[in-house]
């Protein structure tokens, strides 16, 4: 399979747009070597699957996590079906990165790093530039890309990098971040987005564990029929909740809709 019978299968697989990296050219200093994740990896195929628009943009961001769990899916199935197809026709080693979790939840990452940092492989495969928002933008979809990848070991070349400067520096994404988690240029301030965006994530869980350790018989009882422990409930089944997408919606750079 050549990169346009693979672009092509991966466009079939749902994806909106495919993008190639050779591997000398994916550099992410914080994340692990690729070769401990496939030791005879060349090269990375990138997909990107754009967010529904309406359901980003609902008042109601259950719609938004439930759009995004079903984007997430979409793209689940769809490197799968691509590694298994390298794998059958090409007979080589695949490996499929999934858009979020699952990602190291032991010290020193603590679930702040993904065995692949797809942002990173994303702009070495030509889809798109760093924000303000440290996000990636594409020069289409914008910033409203989930990514996912394939690792291979088939000799692919990079894609040709995308040039312009497509953030202007507007910071509506600075403004609107409700965590203000991107006032400082170049770093996200990791646990104040957290704590807006996951409100049901790890740190919520151990501070209800926390306060239910606390309290009284009669308050543990009301606790645990409590709004806040149902959607703690939630989560531990569904994976995580995000709550704020206010970065990928602001942002007006790149977007053609
Ligand atoms: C852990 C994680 C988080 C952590 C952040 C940890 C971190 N610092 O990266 C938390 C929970 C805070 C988080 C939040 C969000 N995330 Co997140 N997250 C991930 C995950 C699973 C791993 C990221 C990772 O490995 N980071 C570790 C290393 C790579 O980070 P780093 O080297 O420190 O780089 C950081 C900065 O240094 C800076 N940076 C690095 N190099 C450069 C270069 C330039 C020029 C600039 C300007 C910045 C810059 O960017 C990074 C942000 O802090 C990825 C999926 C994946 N496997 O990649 C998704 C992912 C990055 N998240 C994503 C999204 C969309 C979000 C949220 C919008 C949440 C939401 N509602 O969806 C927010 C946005 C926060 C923001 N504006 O930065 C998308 C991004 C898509 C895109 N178009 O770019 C990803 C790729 C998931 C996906 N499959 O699409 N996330
Ligand atoms: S909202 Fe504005 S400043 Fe932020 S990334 Fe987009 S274009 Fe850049
Ligand atoms: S997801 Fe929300 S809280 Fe996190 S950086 Fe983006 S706007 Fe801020």
């Amino acid at each position: 399979m050549d990169k346009a019978e693979i672009r092509k299968q991966g466009l079939e697989a749902g994806a909106d747009v495919v993008g190639f990296a050779a591997i000398e050219d994916y550099h992410s200093k914080k994340s692990p070597d690729p070769k401990t994740l496939l030791p005879g990896v060349r090269s990375i195929v990138v997909l990107g699957y754009r967010e529904v628009h309406g359901s980003l943009e609902s008042p109601n961001k259950r719609l938004s996590m439930m759009s995004r769990m079903g984007t997430m899916d979409l793209s689940k199935s769809g490197v799968y079906r691509l590694a298994k197809l390298i794998e059958d026709r090409c007979r080589v080693n695949a490996v499929p990165v999934l858009a979020s979790y699952p990602v190291d939840m032991g010290l020193p990452a603590m679930g702040l790093a993904g065995d692949l940092s797809l942002r990173h492989a994303a702009i070495a495969a030509g889809l798109g530039v760093f924000g303000r928002h440290n996000l990636v933008i594409h020069p289409r979809f914008g910033t409203r890309l989930v990514f996912a990848a394939v690792l291979t070991e088939l000799p692919l070349t990079s894609d040709h990098p995308v040039k312009d400067e497509l953030c202007d520096n507007c910071m509506l994404c600075v403004e609107n971040c409700p965590a203000r988690a991107l006032d400082t240029e170049g770093r996200t301030e990791d646990l104040k987005c957290l704590r807006v965006s996951q409100p049901y994530g790890i740190g919520g869980l151990i501070g209800f564990i926390r306060k239910l350790m606390k309290a009284k018989p009669e308050e543990q009882k009301a606790m645990l029929v409590s709004a806040e422990f149902m959607h703690l409930y939630q989560a531990s089944f569904i994976g995580f909740q995000y709550n704020c997408f206010e970065c990928m919606t602001c942002c007006p750079a790149g977007l053609e809709r």
